[in-house]
């Protein structure tokens, strides 16, 4: 029931209407009650944890309010919306960002500093929201902060997982998994206990037809999983729109517990009942690009989407329109496969619950989705067994063999005779068992596909898809290229480099329109812009130096080369070819005689990531990482020549201290295999260059800062099949250097080589399939040429400025004109500045 105060009493609430702060003596008002009444403490027992508490709260206040607006205005207009599902969102902290999107830092800065605090420790104190895994969900978390900075009226829906993301430890070498229980106080969330809806499993379905002999499916019996709503404001750079991020808790539907149950002495079994409805959105799947079909997380995916459509559908039934307008309102972008089962749902609640026809419904179900396709690897193309389908969802099987039966007519139609055609596209597989092949399905059932690069989008056109390009023609299918955005990965990781940038470029405007940086490309050749450029890179590695030695006790040389590989680790991302080089770097400086090695550029590999806890191989890399560093760290005949550091749980907040710290960084997956990459573009964009292969990405980062400025190497995508063939059929003779290094690698040189005979094996003895020996001599040969180019630091210095002035292109706010325009259909809502909102400047 909406109930809403009648209009005789609303000047009462009009007077009292939250206001917020803009001052510095009220931020500090604020932050004083909530120490003393919210978290019920006093001046004499406040510590950090306490600081960050009513920093967060005072923060917190503001933007909900803030958020009650925006939602009320975008209620009022009744304008389309987008509704971003996603299965992970990789937020990282939430303080600074508030903070600095709506333009009070300073003020909190100031406020704090006169409360006791310091405002580095206070943000320290915060814990990541990591309910990710690795560029999808934190893409997802760029978006949202685009949308919202955009003033899209946008809202994202997911998983809100009791653990996130494991953390990450390393012991003896090894990676060791811990839980990251993180919601033991989370000030950004709004539970909100009245938005709760019915989910249900299992069952059967029945078939009849009524009255008027129509046929009726009902989807009756099973068990019931409650969801309820909660609420994650998102704020805007520099604008009032603050937009919602909506994520789902499970409970068993009793509530508490089943008390019939309870009633009657079974109590442990009520309980169960309810720890298992509760175990639904209870942990984040850790597999990053891999695909386990694994029942619980069929369950989540269901939960998640049947949750947020009735969501969607119940807001759209408020405004009395017609069925058919409810494209023209809504457009729900599918992140991945994950909620394809959203297309099963809405055509569902259409012909089961709403009684429209198939057609009709059909048409709204396809022109309200987009889906976003975000690999080619198959192991990570998601499929579900029809018996396991068939148990959990009964109606939804029936209505994806409807919709598979309708579009395999029409292909039959188009293509008359072709039973191959009919065979390769199927959604359902004809395995054993069967299998439903969920990207077809949401290919099926949306109006738009789109890869996240170029080259990407090329590859599922002409490879997974290909058959489909034919069937549906060349424009269902689009590219949208990845971006990043510039308020958390230039403003807040690198605020002394977006300071130097505002000074020449006339103010923050870069940071929503990332074009702007191209005036700096008149610095290029500036000689007191480029010492201050320098200056900010090295104090940018002193303060990455610190925190290596703070937390693995190793001392680096901050005027070293630093080379950094960060992201999940994976054989197809190739971190094996990077410490293989490290290895055979070390061979080198052991053979050099003095003299060689001062000529020598001094480097820190720098290493980070996760592997997923069932990935025994990735957990291998990470091994032979550590035992490598291990071993060079502490050799007198290398010196500061070369270190190797593994940094132990990589993670959002991390990657805000280590991005701005590269000199290069690595993104040398084996060409056609990384869909995109966005830590590419966070790197260049932090003034740091890029050892890369031509994929994802990587090729049109080349292309708009120009092939000067980036170091480039190995086979390309269109070569990698024959490859692969090559190494299959007849001898595969290694490259004669990694023949070296394996050899080091097996005489015990970082520990029993036993353990990393599984590594060493798929490249010698099992087809080398991500083309590791093909690769490494370019690969050692273009680390020559960093080596001299670092040697250059005025040339290096100029390549750098040029880039980060070209990078304009990679902004996420990009991604999301392009999505709206392309996709979407949609208009920002456009909302006048003043209202309270913070200024600065
Ligand atoms: C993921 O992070 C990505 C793809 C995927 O199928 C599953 C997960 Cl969890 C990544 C891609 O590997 C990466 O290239 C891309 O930049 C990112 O998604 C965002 O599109």
């Amino acid at each position: 029931v909406e109930a809403s105060i009648p209009e005789p009493q609303r000047d009462a609430w009009k007077k009292f209407q939250a206001k917020p702060f803009v001052s510095k003596d009220d931020f500090e008002k604020e932050v004083v009650r909530h120490v003393e009444t919210t978290l019920a403490r006093s001046m004499f027992n406040c510590d950090e944890t306490a600081a960050y508490a009513a920093a967060s709260l005072a923060f917190r206040d503001r933007l909900i309010t803030e958020w009650n607006r925006t939602q009320q205005r975008q209620t009022f207009a009744d304008t389309k919306r987008v509704y971003y599902l996603s299965l992970e969102f990789l937020m990282g902290r939430a303080l600074d960002n508030a903070m600095l999107n709506v333009g009070l830092k300073n003020v909190a800065k100031e406020g704090l500093s006169e409360l006791g605090f310091r405002i580095e420790d206070i943000i320290n104190q915060e814990h990541d929201a990591a309910l990710g895994n690795g560029g999808l969900g934190r893409l997802a978390a760029c978006f949202l902060d685009s949308m919202a900075s955009l003033n899209f009226p946008a809202w994202g829906y997911g998983l809100r997982y009791k653990y996130g993301i494991f953390k990450q430890e390393i012991v003896d070498g090894y990676q060791v998994e811990v839980p990251d229980y993180w919601l033991d106080f989370n000030p950004w969330e709004f539970p909100r206990h009245d938005i709760v809806v019915d989910v249900q499993f299992y069952g059967g379905v029945r078939k009849y037809q009524d009255e008027v002999g129509k046929n009726v499916a009902v989807w009756e019996g099973g068990e019931i999983v409650k969801a309820t709503a909660y609420d994650v404001p998102i704020p805007g750079f520099d604008t009032p729109t603050t937009n919602n991020m909506r994520l789902w808790s499970s409970k068993a539907a009793s509530g508490e517990f089943d008390f019939q149950k309870f009633n009657s002495g079974d109590y442990e079994s009520s309980v169960a009942d309810q720890q298992r409805a509760e175990t639904i959105s209870a942990v984040l799947y850790p597999n990053d690009n891999l695909d386990r079909g694994k029942e619980l997380r069929l369950k989540q995916q269901y939960f998640w989407v049947a949750a947020s459509l009735y969501d969607i559908v119940r807001r759209f039934k408020k405004s009395k329109r017609a069925w058919s307008e409810f494209p023209d309102q809504i457009a729900i972008q599918l992140n991945d496969t994950h909620p394809t089962l959203a297309i099963v749902e809405l055509q569902r609640i259409l012909i089961d619950m709403e009684g429209l026809d198939w057609d009709e419904a059909w048409t709204i179900v396809t022109n309200t989705f987009g889906y976003t396709n975000h690999t080619v690897l198959p192991e990570a193309l998601e499929k579900w067994s029809v018996p396991l389908f068939q148990n959990l969802l009964p109606r939804h099987l029936q209505i994806i063999y409807d919709i598979n039966m309708f579009f395999l007519q029409s292909v039959e139609r188009k293509f008359p005779g072709d039973r191959d055609m009919l065979a390769r596209v199927s959604i359902i597989e004809e395995s054993q068992p069967k299998m439903v092949r969920m990207a077809f399905l949401a290919i099926v059932g949306s109006h738009k596909v789109n890869g996240v690069a170029e080259l990407h989008s090329d590859l599922i056109k002409t490879t997974i898809f290909k058959d489909f390009v034919k069937i549906f023609g060349p424009d269902k299918f689009t590219n949208v290229t990845n971006g990043i955005t510039p308020r958390r990965w230039l403003h807040q990781a690198n605020p002394r480099l977006s300071e130097l940038i505002a000074s020449k470029t006339g103010g923050l405007g870069f940071l929503k329109d990332l074009n702007v940086l191209n005036e700096l490309e008149k610095f290029a050749d500036d000689k007191a812009f480029k010492k201050e450029w320098a200056e900010i890179k090295y104090a940018n590695k002193v303060r990455l130096a610190k925190y290596i030695k703070s937390t693995t006790g190793v001392t680096v040389n901050p005027a070293a080369l630093f080379d950094i590989q960060v992201k999940r680790i994976h054989e197809y991302k190739r971190q094996q070819l990077n410490i293989f080089g490290v290895i055979h770097r070390y061979l080198t400086i052991k053979a050099m005689t003095p003299e060689q090695r001062k000529k020598l550029a001094p480097r820190v590999s720098i290493f980070g990531g996760k592997a997923a806890p069932g990935y025994w191989m990735a957990k291998t890399i990470i091994h032979l990482i550590n035992n490598v560093g291990a071993v060079v760290n502490k050799d007198p005949d290398v010196g500061d020549l070369l270190k190797v550091i593994f940094l132990e749980d990589y993670n959002v907040s991390k990657a805000e201290i280590i991005t701005p710290a590269s000199d290069v960084s690595e993104h040398i997956s084996t060409a056609g295999t990384e869909a995109s990459g966005t830590s590419n573009m966070k790197f260049v964009l932090n003034g740091g260059l890029i050892i890369g292969t031509c994929d994802g990405a990587n090729i049109e980062i080349t292309r708009e800062i120009g092939e000067n400025n980036i170091f480039l190497f190995g086979n390309l995508a269109e070569d990698v099949e024959d490859l692969r063939h090559t190494h299959n059929y007849g001898s595969h003779t290694l490259d004669p250097d990694l023949v070296k290094v394996f050899d080091l690698i097996k005489s015990n040189a970082f520990g029993d080589a036993g353990a990393f005979g599984a590594l060493t094996g798929s490249i010698e003895d099992h087809g080398d399939y991500y083309l590791v020996s093909d690769d490494f001599h370019s690969y050692i040969q273009t680390q020559t040429l960093v080596d001299e180019a670092y040697k250059n630091q005025e040339e290096w210095i100029t390549k750098t400025i040029l880039s980060v002035a070209r990078m304009g292109f990679f902004s996420s706010d990009r991604c999301i004109n392009e999505y709206a325009e392309m996709i979407w259909n949609v208009e920002p809502l456009p909302v006048e500045k003043g209202s309270g909102l913070g200024k600065e400047e």
